[in-house]
């Protein structure tokens, strides 16, 4: 017994000990090493590191690896210029080893910011040598050296060659200028302040590191959305100052205008792309942005998009618009990025031919060999807005003389906004690896595209991202756009390493969350390919089944009281699936074939419609909802498992977040169960749609100053109904009348933006439980953004006990209640 009591307090004291980090190092930690691992890496390295040029990405290498070495091994290294009599570290492009060191022989054929990780014995002397084709090369690959080391990978016998496989990998970040960011996460803006581009710019370069770790070499730095002044003459000069933050880290940076700008800021009375004054304009802001920064990589161009300028004002196409700007950036070698986000969002939803999953092959595909060799086309994954399920965009297969990007959305929009655990890899992967059938040999999306343009919206949180998982996002993005042949599994157990330690149970219990995150996530929102139950209009976070119905936005599901689902079929549809190549199209066409994942993205079907699961479609929803929601549950469990495993910070981080969305996860199962039961009438096989035993709805207790209020849509509460108080103090009470015994009480309420109601809850006058409601959901609605939960557990309770909640309003905040479930846990 004794012993035992020593074994825990020594695990205590362990668990304690590990550091508190706030997720700011993210994946580059370079944690000290644990034995025996420490005393194999020391033996390895030698004490001198050599970069043959002192500038730049070169002299970051070698200061990278001074830090990661002394983290993770304790040792400084000695940074000397020449190549020493003795061992060492040497960095440097093959044209400088060639000069300084042709002994060594290294001769390759290596892609521009490609790499080589090579031991060189000399006699009894041994170089671990990082070779590149140019000083980003070496840069990257002096990141690699030390994520080896970090994984526990061997570097005894280096001869490793790394090339990314597309020359351009880019983040967009959608800052404006005012310092917030639409559709970020992590806080405000890095980058900009009030119209400026910050004081204090060093989250820039702790950014650029970050960037170049993954060997990302460009970053667009305000929103395609664009303010039309970042192309003003007094505005260039703050370009230049990130330019310069970046610079080290080999990260270009990239510009996102309006396409106006000719007229709005140069004072022309046209913007018409064909017109010589407006090319000339271009060609003139190009050379001026160039004398300011003469590394910038380029422009990102959203145009004739929701409402942005475009050539469509001039008939002319989108084409003659990008390379308009192509054109002025051609002789400074910078690229232009055209993206192919282009559709009505006006269209008439009565019409059943209508569908923007059809609008970038329609506005796109006719342009193929029109655009010049330096205008990208930028194409998001899916043909409609980085939902949880879209096939591959068949405009990727349509374009075979056109650059093309893919874009994907590492930022968190329609995926529980940092919120939820959404490990976007898998998703990303499956669209990468899709075969569009368009050549007799294999076409896979990854084999097409020549760049990789990943939404990154960081900000000024400690977590970059907004929490701590969600930044395996961001490093899977990177990943990928050096090599989308990596698979999520070896993605996942790299980041997990790195940001976590090599602890067994610690990597396989996240990497299995992260694995199964994406599809659990889609469980609860939009399985069979439903999708946009969203707040498509508002807020795109919380659940509102109809919202995306009866508008232009046109991301519509056409549910309705026989069945479900977008007919966009060649043979009764809307005709997109003729947008695939034949061998892709005929499987989508049939129903034999279309695999369930899609079904209601491709076909109208009935509830009753049998799934290849050999389940009916209403029953799966049902299911799948469930089950989701389950799996979040078991999330808690699963990191619960890994207490004094992970320091306190993240843990605590982390768990909070999970326990969040779990909760939010019943709140989405429920509302979307309960409008496709309301709707189709079947009810679920299992019984637990609008079934659920021990709730108590705050309508029906006894209330003292609140009021009833219906809750639109009523999905988003149960019963459709809450409580709100419209006075200082209100209080709702109910009897319990059930079993006696240990009992979680799970107290459904609403967290509005504006303010912080304070709640208590007291069982026979004792206080057991007071909160706050101060998370910061994106909604000032009693709905199902503010709908959240609250668990107590280890209740005693007995038959007659009187349980009684007490809120407090706030600001306009209402201390609104929806129900209380009595769980048996
Ligand atoms: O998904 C939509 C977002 C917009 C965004 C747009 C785009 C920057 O809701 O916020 O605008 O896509 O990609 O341009």
């Amino acid at each position: 017994m004794k012993t035992r009591n020593i074994c825990a307090s020594t695990l205590i004291f362990f668990a304690f000990s590990l550091h508190a980090e706030t997720g700011y190092k993210a994946w580059l930690r370079y944690a000290p090493l644990d034995e025996p691992a420490l005393t194999q890496y020391r033996q390895l390295t030698p004490a001198v590191i050599v970069a043959l040029s002192d500038a730049g990405p070169e002299a970051s290498a070698r200061d990278e690896s001074i830090r990661g070495l002394r983290g993770m091994l304790g040792r400084t290294l000695r940074a000397e210029s020449a190549i020493p009599k003795e061992s060492a570290v040497v960095l440097g492009t093959l044209d400088e080893f060639h000069r300084a060191a042709p002994q060594f022989h290294l001769d390759a054929n290596l892609a521009a910011d490609g790499y080589w990780l090579k031991t060189v014995a000399d006699g009894p002397l041994h170089y671990t040598v990082v070779a590149a084709a140019n000083s980003r090369g070496v840069l990257y690959g002096a990141f690699a050296l030390l994520r080896k080391i970090a994984l526990g990978e061997s570097i005894a016998n280096l001869d490793e060659k790394q090339s990314p496989t597309v020359p351009v990998r880019w983040v967009n970040e959608w800052d404006n200028l005012n310092g917030s960011i639409e559709r970020g996460y992590g806080g405000l803006s890095i980058f900009w302040d009030n119209l400026h581009a910050r004081e204090d710019l060093s989250r820039v370069n702790d950014y650029g590191r970050m960037l170049a770790s993954l060997g990302i070499n460009g970053c667009a730095i305000n929103n395609v959305n664009a303010n039309p002044r970042v192309l003003a003459p007094d505005f260039i000069p703050q370009i230049a100052r990130i330019a310069d933050a970046f610079r080290p880290w080999g990260v270009q940076v990239a510009i996102s205008v309006d396409f106006a700008s000719p007229q709005t800021i140069g004072g022309l009375d046209t913007f018409d792309p064909l017109d010589p004054k407006v090319a000339a304009w271009w060609a003139a802001k190009a050379d001026e942005l160039y004398r300011a920064v003469p590394d910038l990589g380029g422009v990102v161009l959203k145009a004739d998009s929701e409402g942005r300028a475009g050539p469509s004002t001039y008939g002319r196409s989108h084409a003659d618009a990008a390379n308009v700007v192509a054109r002025a950036l051609k002789p400074h070698g910078g690229v232009l990025f055209y993206r192919g986000f282009v559709y009505d969002h006006h269209a008439d939803w009565r019409n059943l031919k209508n569908d923007r999953a059809r609008a970038a092959y329609d506005n796109f595909h006719d342009l193929d060999g029109k655009f010049d060799s330096n205008a990208i086309v930028q194409i998001k994954n899916g043909p409609i807005d980085f939902q949880i399920r879209e096939p591959a965009s068949p405009l990727f297969g349509t374009l075979p003389k056109t650059q093309e990007a893919i874009e994907l959305q590492v930022t968190q929009e329609y995926m529980g906004q940092a919120r939820h655990l959404v490990f976007l890899v898998p998703m990303w992967k499956d669209t990468l690896d899709f075969d569009m059938h368009t050549r007799a040999t294999p076409a896979p999306v990854k084999s097409l595209v020549h760049a990789f343009v990943g939404v990154a919206n960081v900000g000024l949180d400690d977590t970059w991202d907004g929490n701590n998982l969600s930044q395996a996002n961001l490093y899977g993005f990177g990943r990928l756009a050096w090599n989308p042949d990596l698979s999520a599994r070896q993605i996942v157990d790299e980041w997990t390493r790195l940001s976590f330690g090599l602890d067994r149970k610690v990597d396989a219990t996240i990497a299995e969350m992260q694995l199964s995150s994406t599809r659990t996530y889609e469980n609860y929102t939009g399985p069979l390919g439903l999708q946009n139950l969203t707040d498509i209009t508002g807020n795109h976070y919380g659940v509102k089944v109809e919202a995306s119905e009866n508008n232009g936005w046109g991301q519509w599901h056409r549910a309705d009281d026989k069945g479900v689902g977008m007919d966009r079929t060649m043979a009764t549809g809307t005709g997109y699936i003729g947008q695939y190549a034949p061998a892709v199209a005929n499987l989508f066409e049939s129903l034999a074939t279309c695999p369930d994942d899609l079904i209601t993205f491709l076909h109208h079907v009935p509830y009753t419609y049998q799934l290849h699961s050999g389940k009916t479609v209403i029953q799966s929803i049902y299911d799948s909802h469930y089950e989701g929601a389950e799996t979040v549950e078991e999330y808690v469990r699963q990191w619960e498992s890994l207490r004094g495993l992970i320091d306190e910070q993240r843990y605590n981080q982390v768990l909070a977040q999970l326990e969040y969305q779990a909760g939010q996860a019943e709140v989405w199962r429920d509302a979307v169960t309960t409008w496709f039961f309301r709707a189709s009438g079947i009810p679920d096989r299992k019984g637990r749609v609008d079934h659920y035993p021990g709730r108590v709805e705050a309508e029906s207790m006894k209330l003292e100053g609140y009021n009833v209020v219906d809750v639109t849509p009523p999905e988003d509460a149960s019963g459709g109904k809450a409580v709100s108080c419209p006075a200082a103090q209100c209080a709702a009470t109910f009897r319990y009348d059930g079993a006696a015994g240990w009992y979680t009480l799970h107290v459904e309420y609403f967290d509005q933006m504006d303010g912080v109601s304070h709640y208590r809850l007291l069982i026979n006058g004792q206080l057991i439980d007071e909160w706050g409601a101060a998370a910061q959901l994106p909604t000032r609605t009693l709905d199902s953004t503010s709908s959240t939960r609250r668990l107590i557990t280890g209740i005693a309770l007995r038959p007659g006990d009187q349980i009684r909640i007490e809120g407090k309003p706030d600001g306009r905040e209402t201390a609104a209640l929806d129900y209380v479930e009595i769980l048996q846990k």
